[in-house]
Formats: C-alpha cells, structure tokens, sequence
C-alpha cells in the first residue's frame, strides 16, 4: 500500500492534477461549474459534430455559406504561401474551404485538444492535399501554444478560429487568448475567426436546445466524461440540459439543472448537489462587429473585413496583427 507521502507524489506527477483541482473547485463553488473544454471526449466530439448537422444549429452552415461566398477574396487578403494553424480544428471541414481557396499554402497546424478526433481529421486533410505539410497538435491552446520546430520558420502566419469558439471565453478570458495568438501570427500575421452576432431569443435558444435532444445529450456528456476521467459517480439522471440566452451579457448560458437532491464521489471528494440547483457548463458570447472590433484591438488587432452570411447570423472576421 503507498504511503501517504508517496501517494502526494504519484498525483503531484499526474497531469490530471490540473484539471481535477479546476473540476473540483469548479463544482464546489457557489455557482458550480464544469469547463465547457470537457465537453470533447470522443462521445462529446460525436455528438457535436450531430450538432452542427442540425438545421436549428445556424452558427455551422452560415459560416460555410460564408467561406464558400468569399473564400476567394479571403485567399487574396491572405496573401500566397502561408502557414495556417487551426483552434479547435475539430473535424476540420471548414479547414478545407478555406484550402482550397489558399493559393499556395506553406503548412497546415490543426491544434485540439481531442486527440482522436485531431488525428483523424489531419490524416483526413493530409490524404486530401498531398503536397500540404501537416503537423497535428494535439494541446489545450488555452495555454500559450509552441509550434513544432519543423514549421515555426514558414511566415505569414494564419490563425484560423472558426465555429465562434471564441464566444465559449468571457471578454477578459477571450482578450488574453487573442493576445496569445497575436504572439504566435506575429506582426503582419492574420487572424481570420468565426464570431456568432446577438439576435432574437427565439431564435438563439433554439439553437442551444434542439427538439431532437441533440444539444441535451453533449451537455449531460460533459458528466460521464468527468465520472471516467476521475473516477466520480455523478448521476446524469438527476440532471436537465438547459440553454437560455442572457441578454443583459450577450450570451447563451448552457446549465445542467439539477432535478432532485444528488451526491457523488469524485476523487474522494463527496459534491452535494440540491434540486433546482445548476452547474454551469458553456457560456456562448455573440458579438456585434464594433464590440468584437474592440476586443481584437486590445489583443493587438486591427479590423481588416468582415463578412457576414446571407442572413445576417453570423460574422467572420479577418484581422491583422499590429
Ligand atoms: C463550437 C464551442 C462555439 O458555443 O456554439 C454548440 C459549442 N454548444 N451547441 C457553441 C456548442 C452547444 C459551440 N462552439
């Protein structure tokens, strides 16, 4: 049996250790929360690639409609020969839009945090574009990303953050992300990023809470992902998927609502959870253009375009490092 001394060690060593503090002070607190980064366990990926398949979900097919609209005034902006790293690549669809757009391109640098999934899609765009340089980088890019030494010499840098995963990141979280990217494209460089717009509550909850229970399913996902990464028994079944729109902050708050008194274990740990209590999984900011602008500005970013889907839903926009 370990000693108690030893034990401290083995889990000072683990790298979960981490993630298990954030997680046990996230549930813990007044308002319990769980890191929306939980959601992309393989099963939680899946399922938000149904997602983005669903008719109530706009953010994925005007974003589409866009690049596939503007792609090559996009490529031009970009200019020839550049290196394109990926945030949150994911199952890298958009990424070939935007390839086959790209004139000449020096490299591609899919970066996510779901390994599987990562790998997958950048063997997907190496078989598609076999003269492409591809390096997965499978990282938490809420960390400060180094790229691979095989590829840090190619310039222009290109961060590409599609999806508007940007909004998963309150103002101040998201400013400090960007800063991150401005460090890596380097001056000149470009960020060209998804970012979804305020619009009607209708329209936006809909979205978040699909009558298919698409949405419901990814975000009770997020607590057998917790159970089997610590070993904890959170109950799924006390737990209802809710998705409101926040208008006073311009956010769609994703909860899960608890639905009668429940405890459970995690990493020896025991969490009380009360009915009518929530934990908070995802926050989903929507920005107008001139409140995004002002973000990217105190990242290091000077507006360049923005274009917009045939509706209005959504923007993409295309920024230079200053
Ligand atoms: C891809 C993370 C931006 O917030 O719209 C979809 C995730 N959550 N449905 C989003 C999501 C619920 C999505 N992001």
């Amino acid at each position: 049996m370990d000693r108690p001394a030893e034990r401290a060690d083995k889990r000072r060593a683990s790298p979960l250790e981490p993630l298990l503090r954030e997680v046990l002070d996230g549930l813990r607190a007044e308002q319990p929360t769980l890191p929306c980064k939980l959601f992309y366990d393989e099963p939680g990926s899946q399922l938000y690639e149904q997602i983005t398949a669903l008719e109530e979900y706009y953010p994925f097919r005007a974003e589409v409609e866009i690049l596939e609209r503007h792609g090559a005034q996009i490529a031009r902006a970009l200019g020839e020969g550049a290196l394109v790293v990926e945030y949150g690549s994911g199952s890298s669809v958009k990424t070939r839009l935007l390839l086959d757009c790209l004139h000449a391109c020096a490299g591609y640098v899919p970066i996510d945090i779901s390994r599987e999934h990562l790998q997958q899609a950048a063997r997907g765009i190496a078989q598609h574009y076999p003269h492409l340089h591809v390096l997965a980088l499978c990282a938490d890019f809420t960390e400060p990303v180094t790229l691979p030494a095989r590829v840090a010499a190619l310039r222009p840098r290109v961060a590409f953050f599609p999806g508007s995963t940007i909004g998963n990141f309150d103002p101040p979280a998201a400013t400090r992300l960007l800063r991150n990217i401005r460090e890596l494209v380097g001056r000149g460089g470009h960020l060209l990023i998804g970012v979804d717009v305020p619009k009607d509550r209708a329209t936006l909850e809909l979205a978040y809470d699909d009558p298919h229970g698409v949405t419901a399913r990814f975000n009770l996902n997020i607590l057998s992902h917790v159970n089997r990464l610590f070993g904890a028994d959170l109950d799924p079944g006390c737990f209802r998927h809710e998705a409101i729109w926040n208008a006073a902050h311009g956010r769609i708050e994703m909860h899960l609502r608890c639905t009668r008194d429940h405890h459970a274990m995690l990493a020896g740990e025991r969490l009380a959870f009360s009915r009518g209590q929530s934990i908070w999984t995802e926050s989903s900011y929507k920005y107008p253009p001139g409140q995004f602008h002002a973000i990217g500005a105190a990242a290091g970013f000077a507006p360049e375009s923005v274009w917009f889907d045939s509706r209005q839903r959504y923007s993409l926009h295309l920024m230079r490092a200053v």
